[in-house]
């Protein structure tokens, strides 16, 4: 049995609800809710789980912390049977992370900047420093990488291959992430939309 510190419904969590959920370990897990909205993933008591102060957060049952969704989704895809989300042969896991690392800076990190920077965010008690021009210049940025999203689709189902992998977790919570920021997908990435529109089946996802 292990713990996530997280915030129901905010993108990176959402990430981790996504692959417990594929990896069939829902009745291995308990959620404690943290108050992002309130500020206590601030609070000193949180920030001893995890100095960069982010949701979520696993705890194993020794007490280890362990942050970064990434590094999460590698412990939950190793911790029951094969992994599926992270890749088996060399070359599946570097495909894998290589694209998961993309779609996580060039979508997800950069529609973050843009809510955190030049809109009001979570609030002034959390928003203590904005850079407005860096929040607007990050969504000119997540717009161009949709556009890589869309062609790196041309040939294969999946971001990193034939099978649905943590890269594709990433991105979706990247398009999750522009939708409460009311970015859309541009009209003409019709590869980008029929995959996501695809992925949205898929019982991770639709529950
Ligand atoms: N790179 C981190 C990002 C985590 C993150 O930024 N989480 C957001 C919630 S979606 C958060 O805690 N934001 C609070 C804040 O920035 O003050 C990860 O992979 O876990």
């Amino acid at each position: 049995m292990f713990k996530i510190h997280d915030y129901k419904g905010f993108p990176n969590p959402t990430r981790i609800r996504i692959a417990i959920s594929e990896k069939g370990l829902s009745d291995q897990v308990s959620f404690v809710s943290v108050d992002v909205p309130a500020g206590e993933h601030k609070s000193v008591a949180f920030l001893s789980r995890n100095p960069a102060g982010t949701v979520p957060v696993l705890e194993l049952e020794d007490g280890t912390h362990i942050s970064e969704c990434t590094a999460i989704t590698e412990f939950l895809d190793h911790s029951i049977g094969q992994p599926t989300l992270t890749g088996r042969t060399a070359r599946e896991r570097a495909m894998i992370h290589m694209m998961q690392r993309r779609a996580e800076a060039g979508l997800l990190d950069a529609v973050a900047t843009y809510f955190h920077h030049a809109t009001p965010g979570l609030g002034p008690h959390i928003e203590t420093y904005q850079c407005r021009e860096w929040g607007e210049k990050s969504l000119d940025r997540a717009i161009s990488f949709m556009r890589y999203l869309d062609q790196a689709l041309e040939n294969r189902p999946y971001l990193a291959g034939s099978q649905f992998t943590m890269a594709d977790i990433t991105a979706f919570a990247g398009l999750l992430y522009a939708d409460i920021v009311k970015l859309e997908i541009p009209s003409d990435l019709t590869r980008l939309k029929a995959w996501r529109a695809r992925i949205i089946e898929r019982p991770s996802i639709a529950s």
